[in-house]
C-alpha cells in the first residue's frame, strides 16, 4: 500500500499511555482500523535499556502478525536493532540528514510546527510531516502551541506535497477538520489508548474520515 494511504490512521503509544495492557490495546486498535503505529516510550515512568527493547519487540511483533507499519519515535538506534520499518524524529532529536544516512530506505517521518521547518524536512529526506499541536493536549508535556489545522492549509499553499499526518488533540469529534485543512491523515494517543474500547474508537475515527 502507498504511504498516503497507509497514514490514515496512525496510532501512537508507550506503555505510559495506557491503563490496560498495551499489547491489548494495540490488538483491539488494530482491529478497529488502525493502519499505521509508532512506538513512543517516553515520559516520567518510561521503560529503559532492555525491558523498552523487549516491550518495542512485542508491539512490533504484534504489528507484523497485522501488517501494521512499526516506526520508532526518536531511538534511532533502537530502529536499527529491531529492523523496525521507520523512524520518526522532532525538531531536537539527531538531524534528518544524518538519521536518513543510518536508516536507508526505511521509513522517516519528521516533526514540524510551520512552513520553514517543512521544507527543511522536504529537503532533507523525510517521507511524511507530523504537524501539530491541531488542539490542545494533555499527552505531551512540553507541546508547542497550537496551531490548529490552518498550519496544514498554509503547508499545502507553500507547495509541499508530501504526505501530512495532523497531531495533537485529535479526536472522532474533530478529526475532519484536520482532513479537510489537507492531511493525508491523522495521529493519536489518548483517544484510542485511553479509550474504554480502542477498537471502537479506532473505527470511529475511520467512519468520520470516510464522511470527509
Ligand atoms: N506531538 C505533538 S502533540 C503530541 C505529540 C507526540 C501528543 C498527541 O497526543 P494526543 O493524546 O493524541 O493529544
Ligand atoms: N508527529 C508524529 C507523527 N509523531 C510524533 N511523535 C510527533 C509528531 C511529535
Ligand atoms: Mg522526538
Amino acid at each position: 500500500m502507498n504511504l498516503k494511504k497507509l497514514l490514515k490512521l496512525y496510532f501512537i503509544m508507550g506503555s505510559t499511555n495506557c491503563e490496560r495492557d498495551p499489547r491489548d490495546v494495540l490488538r483491539e486498535a488494530i482491529d478497529g482500523g488502525v493502519t499505521f503505529f509508532q512506538f513512543r516510550e517516553k515520559g516520567k515512568g518510561s521503560l529503559t535499556g532492555e525491558a523498552k527493547r523487549e516491550f518495542a519487540r512485542e508491539l512490533q511483533e504484534i504489528c507484523g502478525e497485522n501488517d501494521v507499519p512499526f516506526i520508532v519515535n526518536d531511538d534511532v538506534d533502537l530502529a536499527l536493532q529491531l529492523d523496525a520499518d521507520g523512524v520518526h524524529v522532532g525538531q531536537d532529536d539527531e538531524a534528518v540528514e544524518q538519521v536518513r544516512e543510518k536508516i536507508g530506505s526505511k521509513i522517516l517521518g519528521v516533526s514540524a510546527h510551520n512552513v520553514e521547518e517543512a521544507v527543511e524536512a522536504v529537503n532533507k529526506g523525510a517521507d511524511y510531516i507530523g504537524v501539530g499541536p491541531m488542539f490542545s493536549t494533555e499527552t505531551k508535556a512540553d507541546a508547542r502551541e497550537v496551531q490548529g489545522p490552518r498550519i496544514i492549509e498554509e503547508l499545502r499553499e507553500a507547495g509541499i506535497r508530501l504526505p501530512i499526518v495532523g497531531i495533537g488533540g485529535i479526536q472522532a469529534s474533530n478529526v475532519t477538520q484536520v482532513i479537510k485543512a489537507g492531511a493525508e491523515g491523522v495521529s493519536v494517543i489518548s483517544a484510542i489508548s485511553y479509550a474504554s474500547d480502542p477498537k471502537q474508537s479506532a473505527q470511529e475515527f475511520i467512519d468520520k474520515m470516510k464522511e470527509s
